[in-house]
């Protein structure tokens, strides 16, 4: 029965059907498949053929935006079921998808999962100018998020992080970064603070960076470093 729900929903995915997307997420909550099941056994494994079908000419930019759209509909019905219950949280994470990137539904996603995580989140949206960041550092984001999907924006990154570098609140401010082209190797190179591979990881990751970070404040204050 549970396999008929993820394929009926991967398959309004692929297909494109929103409102079957939301009727079929919305089924397999009610007959008690897990939420994280239908996002990576439902949803994502849909983003990823559609990714496949893609490449192999398939289909077209027009199919991909459908598919995203019914995805981003599914999710909603997802999202509050989707909240790491144990993690104890504060900071503000400003996170947005780098210039010249449209690509926002991984973004989202991990934006929704801090959210639900406890983290003021300010979502800068997609195509984001490293000034926007920028600013996003100036106006109390502890730490600033990017994502890329396309390996010809990832390239976008370094500029954002020597901006906040040339602003001089890089001290201050944590950098993650994450997408499917992105690898701590790159991260690394960059000078990123952290790197995700997906929402999950990247809660774990803001978490302990923010931790990490209120910790040397404390020590500093008491005098203790
Ligand atoms: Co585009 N696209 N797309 N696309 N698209 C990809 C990325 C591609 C791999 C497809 C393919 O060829 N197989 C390919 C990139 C190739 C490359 O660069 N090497 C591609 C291309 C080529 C393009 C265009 C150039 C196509 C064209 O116009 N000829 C064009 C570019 C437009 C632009 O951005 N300027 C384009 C356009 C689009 C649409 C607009 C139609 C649509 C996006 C709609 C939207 O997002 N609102 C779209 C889609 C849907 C895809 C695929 C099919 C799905 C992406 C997705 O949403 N995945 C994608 C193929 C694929 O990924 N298999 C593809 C699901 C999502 C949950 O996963 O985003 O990876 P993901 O996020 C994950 C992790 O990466 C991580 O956590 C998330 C959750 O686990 N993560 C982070 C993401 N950000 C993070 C940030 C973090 C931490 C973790 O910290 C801050």
């Amino acid at each position: 029965m549970t396999t008929t729900t993820l394929d009926r929903l991967a398959q309004a995915v692929i297909e494109g059907q929103a409102a079957e997307a939301v009727a079929e997420a919305t089924r397999g909550l009610e007959e008690g498949v897990a939420a994280e099941s239908l996002l990576h056994d439902g949803l994502m494994a849909a983003m990823r053929h559609v990714g496949q079908l893609f490449e192999e000419g398939e289909i077209y930019v027009p199919e991909m935006l459908v598919s995203a759209h019914a995805m981003r509909s599914a999710l909603e019905v997802l999202r509050p079921h989707l909240v790491e219950q144990d993690v104890r949280s504060s900071g503000r994470v400003a996170i947005g998808t780098v210039k010249g990137d449209l690509h926002d539904i991984g973004k989202n996603l991990v934006a929704m999962m801090l959210q639900g995580s406890g983290f003021e989140v300010v979502d800068l949206g997609a195509d984001v100018y490293p000034e926007r960041f920028v600013q996003a550092a100036h106006d109390g984001a502890d730490v600033i998020g990017m994502s890329a999907l396309l390996t010809t924006t990832m390239t976008n990154m370094p500029e954002v992080v020597q901006a906040i570098r040339d602003a001089g609140l890089r001290d201050r401010v944590r950098i993650v970064v994450g997408g499917a082209p992105i690898t701590q190797t790159y991260a690394d190179e960059i000078g990123a603070d952290g790197y995700a591979k997906d929402a999950s990881s990247a809660v774990r990751l803001v978490q302990g960076l923010v931790d990490r970070a209120a910790g040397s404040t404390d020590g500093r204050a008491a005098g203790a470093r």
